[in-house]
């Protein structure tokens, strides 16, 4: 092994040595075990699958000496987050049959089943086949699935958009015929012929993960500042319809390696839609070969355009884009829409928002609620179903004659309506944390309920009135629900303590600050309060708390 390759981290060796992505996961797939290798399990988020084990009962298994409750949690890689009915009938049988009976929304618009055992992995892979839809490449070093404003689906004045996420996805998909031999049709998997992969990924892919959102020119509800590559539609006086493209986000953090940090994304430059598959290539390409192999966790973009400097950054994708990079449009980014609600398009249909709660879709005890509220709709009308990336779900293309029927569907259901909803919890979002993610330090989902409750209680005591705060929450500070970003952003650190961020902004184009360290969780209101006062007393008009706190309070 030559000195270079020596500093390499263990998955590139994975990778390389793969044969595009294969492994021995059909091997282990079949073995009797109810897990998988450490290389396979690797390879297996490339799939979209992910190894986990239940944490709630990972300790008392382990002193009484058994093996680990082992389950896995697939993704589904949903383009800009659109479904038809027959797909969510789809997913909703597969929460039903395969998964632990909840379909989970997620920030980046994708679907997550958790709670599924080893032998049914394929059996629901090739369900999401048949239905035209993967969880390849939903994780994985490779293109993520690419973010889009769902009003630039539903408004006509974006039409020239509407088909963007599905294009990025399909575009820049690995070209590996793996997942479909090893998940989907097994049987092929000893005739196929041997394939090869886009250049632009190699035999190793990328570093690590690499993001893509599009954003509406109104509102910033997809965090496009938070994304390795932003793409904000607009036009240039010369060029006509085209888009804006930031560079260069990202949230994630570690407390163990104090040189990883959040960063927001900077202007690049304007390209037209012919244009922008070439850039987005010379932009991975440059990830491809300069990001940081030797430690996944400073493996991201960002580090690669704060550790050159912006401007050889950007020079070095010129070179590879073979053309200027023009001057960037001035990106002014505006409050985030949560899309919640009743709307009528110009088309005459109307569409409902729809908030579901730290993205989990299921049913109550008495097998009432949300779950079969939406299958219900998605059984009898032919919708449209667009999950945002504020884990909720908009129901769409609903004729005039039939929204009286989806209100009394959504109603005898017992699912609130948006005027219902108390405003924290209106915008509040949450990572799974905690039973089944392996990098949880503090619980986030299952206890966002009573941090709702906690600040709504400090909203009302401080005499702010029905104004909105944004509150997102996470077990870790790899930032999976955006707090980097928050007006209120509360991540774990121990299992009892949390960080608290403040100062973000709804617009997203803001970092919040670090207010307090190591808080348990019922501090946090107590804390907030008097700070809230401030704001009510010494607030503009009209002024989003995280703007205050970034105007007055931060350090
Ligand atoms: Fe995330 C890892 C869940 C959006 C930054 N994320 C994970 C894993 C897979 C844990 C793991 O590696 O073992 C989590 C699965 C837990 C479980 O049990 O389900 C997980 N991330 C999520 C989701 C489901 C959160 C949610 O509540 O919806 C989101 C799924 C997105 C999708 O559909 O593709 C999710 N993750 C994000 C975001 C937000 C975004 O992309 O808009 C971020 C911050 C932005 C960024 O990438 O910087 C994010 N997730 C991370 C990181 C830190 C990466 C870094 O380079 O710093 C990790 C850790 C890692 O990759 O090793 C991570
Ligand atoms: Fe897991 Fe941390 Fe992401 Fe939450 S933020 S899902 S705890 S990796």
């Amino acid at each position: 092994m030559s000195e270079e390759s020596a500093t390499l981290v263990a998955e590139e060796g994975i990778k390389r040595t793969s044969n595009l992505l294969r492994g021995d996961l059909a091997r282990d797939l079949d073995s009797a075990e109810p897990n998988l290798s450490g290389h396979s399990e690797h390879l297996l988020k490339f799939h979209g699958i992910y190894a986990q084990d239940n944490r709630d009962v990972r300790r008392e298994r382990t002193l009484a000496g058994e093996t680990l409750e082992y389950i896995f949690m697939i993704r589904v890689a949903i383009p800009g987050g659109r479904l038809d009915s027959t797909q969510w009938r789809a997913l909703d049988d597969i929460a039903e049959d395969l998964a632990d009976g909840s379909i989970r929304l997620t920030t980046r618009q994708a679907v997550q089943f958790h709670g599924v055992v080893k032998y049914d992995l394929q059996t629901l892979t090739s369900r999401l086949h048949a239905h035209a839809m993967t969880s390849f490449a939903a994780c994985g070093d490779v293109v993520r699935n690419t973010v889009m404003c769902s009003g630039l689906v539903s408004d006509d004045a974006h039409t020239h958009v509407t088909d963007l996420a599905d294009h990025l996805a399909r575009t820049f998909k690995p070209a590996t015929q793996a997942h479909w031999e090893i998940f989907v049709n097994g049987e092929r998997a000893a005739t196929i012929e041997p394939d090869v992969e886009h250049e632009f990924y190699g035999d190793t892919y990328l570093p690590r993960k690499f993001k893509i959102a599009i954003a509406h020119p109104d509102e910033n509800c997809v965090d496009v500042l938070a994304q390795d590559l932003g793409l904000v539609p607009g036009t240039h006086p010369e060029l006509g319809l085209g888009y804006n493209v930031t560079i260069g986000g990202g949230l994630g953090r570690s407390y163990a390696q104090p040189d990883t940090f959040a960063r927001l994304a900077t202007p690049l430059t304007f390209v037209t839609p012919e244009e922008l598959d070439d850039l987005i290539r010379a932009v991975i390409t440059t990830y491809r070969d300069l990001g940081d192999r030797s430690n996944r966790r400073r493996a991201r973009l960002k580090y690669v355009a704060a550790d050159m400097g912006v401007e050889a950054f950007y020079a070095e994708i010129e070179r590879r884009y073979g053309r200027p990079l023009r001057a960037p449009l001035p990106v002014v980014l505006h409050e985030a829409d949560d899309h919640l609600g009743w709307r009528e398009l110009s088309d005459g249909t109307h569409e409902i928002g729809i908030r579901v709660g730290a993205g989990r879709v299921r049913d109550d005890e008495k097998g009432r609620g949300l779950r079969s509220a939406l299958r219900e709709l998605a059984t009898t009308l032919e919708l449209r179903f667009l999950i945002t990336p504020q884990q909720d779900l908009v129901v769409s293309a609903i004729r005039g004659d039939d929204r009286s029927l989806v209100s009394d569907v959504l109603a005898k259901h017992g699912v609130r309506g948006v005027e219902e909803l108390g405003l924290v919890e209106r915008s509040a979002l949450a990572c799974p944390a905690l039973p089944t993610c392996g990098q949880a330090l503090a619980e986030a989902e299952r206890r966002l309920p009573s941090l709702v409750e906690g600040l709504q209680g400090s909203l009302e005591a401080s005499g702010v009135g029905r104004r909105r705060l944004q509150l997102r929450m996470t077990g870790c500070p790899n930032g999976c629900a955006r707090p980097a970003v928050a007006e209120v952003g509360v991540v774990g650190r121990t299992k009892t303590a949390y960080d608290l961020y403040l100062g973000g902004g709804p617009r997203g184009d803001r970092l919040a600050t670090l207010h307090q360290e190591k808080l348990k969780l019922d501090e946090i209101p107590g804390v907030l309060e008097p700070l809230l006062v401030r704001w009510r007393e010494e607030g503009l008009d009209g002024e989003a708390f995280g703007d205050y706190y970034a105007r007055v309070l931060a350090p």
